[in-house]
């Protein structure tokens, strides 16, 4: 046994922050590298962790102590006989981001000059999860202009420079390093750059602590309700947390601007979170997505949630076998608690049906075929002829092209249609927007580089918002029907899988035909029984003869 001083690492150039969350207590068993600590200066927060494994015995610093470099956190009792701190802890030496300076610009009556990120100590990539500016707008010298977080510590990123933003060069999801170009700025009067010397802004990064790289297409995935959770519009307040804490938010799918924060300067901290979740579990609190999607859930209807349920198996898994752990994607965490709560709040109900696609699928090949000599073309595909049925059914059935909000029905008259993607990080639903105005071609072509971008992991929450209802098909893959879940605020979903030849009687004999699978998973709030088996008798034959549709 021994006893380890842990002490703050190389922080950077910054002095004297606030403690501002004890993440341990006395007694508590600490791993080597958890965090201990979070500190915060007027730009940023940071994580400091342990530089060794044990107990802590004595914690040396108070909720408002001001630390640097150096200070002593707690006492730790190791189980080894040295006491000497693990080599990680040595806090990777990270330079606080001072204001980069630019080479002044020739004196003009106004011009244009780029700002950078500047060093923010140790990063290859941070992603931007707030971004405070848009062009157009008048910025001064070290305002913020966006905000970027890793796992440990998230930091506000000011402009160099005082001017106009003219364009800018960063959106929401995208990673950021030293260096990237975040603005264009048109400055009066020459360029002027900051001095050098002017006191960093954000607190440089996380010590020791590798950082996780987060999946590009930060909003990725997003449903519509999604996006009310993630800063798409231009916001000037991130709520005040830790980075663990926005973490833990977004693992849990809770809006972090909807919980009230306890501590110094409104500071949400975990007892916050989890007060916030108990309450909303009980049925004490609805978040405003559920409040607008939700009318008919209330926890009085419901008589609070999911009372007597058990708690999540704990397995030891390794006492069976070898494992692996591998963290989940940022896209599948997010899709995976949308997708769970469009599970939990909305009564799914799924249709099966099939739809002769024989002549239309003749119709798709031979087109293809006519086309094989012109290299510009198009290859079209069954999902465009899918989509165009979609529209003309929600026209013939405008309930489906709806939402709830609040107690009213919202009924929309454009068409946007979603389809899902699979991508290597996990399922996205990029939107063909006013499908109803498009033709086939154009449908499958944008469906062509929309597909390409979620899986390359570039498309922006733009190009997945305003969905009316979505597509997912399965049918390049296999299988016969399934369920799938209703994307939120969306009030109904069709799946379809694979087509295959089948023996159809005609009155006299067997046919073969091709037969597509349909499942339609509708809101039962909101769509009756019978309408759902009406659109999908209309959607079927729509594609069992396409000349319907002009009818
Ligand atoms: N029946 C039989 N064959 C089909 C078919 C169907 N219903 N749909 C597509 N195919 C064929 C295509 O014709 C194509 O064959 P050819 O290359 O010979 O023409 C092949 O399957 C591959 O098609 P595709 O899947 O690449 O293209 P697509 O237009 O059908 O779909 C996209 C595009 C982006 C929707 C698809 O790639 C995809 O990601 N699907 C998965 C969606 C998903 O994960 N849904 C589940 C959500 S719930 O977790």
């Amino acid at each position: 046994m021994a006893l380890v001083e842990v002490k703050v690492p190389d922080i950077g150039d910054v002095k004297d922050v606030a403690v501002i969350e004890l993440m341990v207590k006395v007694g508590d068993t600490v791993a080597l590298e958890q965090s201990l600590i979070t500190v915060e200066s007027d730009k940023a927060s940071m994580e400091i962790p342990s530089s060794a494994a044990g107990v802590v015995k004595e914690i040396k610093i108070a909720i408002g102590d001001k630390v640097n470099e150096g200070s002593l956190v707690l006492l730790l009792e190791t189980a080894g006989e040295a006491a000497a701190p693990a080599p990680a802890a040595a806090a990777a030496p990270v330079a606080a981001p001072v204001v980069a300076a630019v080479p002044a610009a020739a004196p003009a009556a106004s011009s244009l000059v780029e700002v950078f990120v500047p060093d923010i100590g140790d990063f290859e990539s941070v992603a931007v999860i707030e971004v405070f500016v848009k062009v157009g707008d008048t910025i001064k010298v070290e305002q913020s202009l966006i905000t970027v977080e890793s796992d440990k510590a998230s930091m506000e990123i000011p402009s160099s420079h005082a001017g106009v933003i003219k364009e800018l060069k960063v959106k929401l999801g995208d990673k950021v390093a030293k260096g990237s170009l975040l603005a264009i700025v048109e400055v009066k009067g020459g360029a002027v750059a900051a001095p050098a010397a002017a006191p960093a802004a954000p607190v440089a990064a996380a010590p020791a602590v590798a950082v996780a790289a987060p999946v590009a297409a930060a909003a990725a995935v997003v449903t519509a309700a999604v996006a009310a959770h993630e800063p798409t519009v231009f916001n000037t307040k991130l709520p005040h947390a830790s980075p663990s804490i926005r973490r833990q938010a977004r693992e849990l799918g809770v809006p972090l601007a909807e919980v009230k924060g306890s501590g110094p300067h409104g500071r949400i901290q975990e007892i916050d979170l989890q007060g916030f979740v108990k309450s909303v579990m009980a049925g004490a609190v609805q978040t405003l997505a559920q409040k607008a999607s939700a009318p008919a859930a209330s926890a009085a209807a419901t008589g609070g949630a999911f009372p007597g349920l058990l708690a999540w198996p704990k397995v030891d898994f390794e006492k069976f076998g070898a494992v692996e752990r591998k963290d989940m994607s940022r896209i599948k965490k997010i899709s995976g608690a949308n997708l769970h709560r469009n599970w939990v709040v909305i009564p799914h109900v799924t249709n099966h049906d099939d739809a002769d696609i024989t002549e239309l699928e003749a119709f798709r090949v031979s087109t293809n075929k006519e086309n094989e000599k012109n290299p510009a073309a198009v290859k079209v595909t069954m999902l465009a002829f899918m989509i165009k049925a979609a529209v003309a059914a929600l026209k013939k059935f405008p309930e489906f092209n709806a939402s709830l909000d609040g107690d009213q029905l919202v009924l929309k008259s454009y068409y946007h249609i979603g389809f899902a993607a699979d991508t290597p990080n996990g399922l996205v639903v990029p939107v063909i927007k006013d499908a109803d105005k498009k033709g086939i071609f154009q449908i499958s072509q944008e469906m062509g580089e929309l597909a390409k971008k979620a899986r390359d992991g570039k498309l922006g929450p733009a190009e997945m918002s305003g969905g009316c209802f979505t597509i997912s098909s399965l049918g390049g893959i296999g299988g016969r029907y399934f369920t799938p879940i209703i994307n939120a605020p969306e009030v109904a979903i069709m799946g379809v899988c694979k087509s295959q030849i089948e023996p159809k009687w005609d009155g006299k004999a067997f046919q073969p035909r091709l037969m597509l699978p349909l499942s339609l998973s509708w809101d039962h709030r909101v769509i009756d029984g019978a309408a759902a088996a009406r659109f999908n008798v209309y959607f079927a034959s729509l594609l069992a003869d396409f000349r319907r549709i002009v009818l």
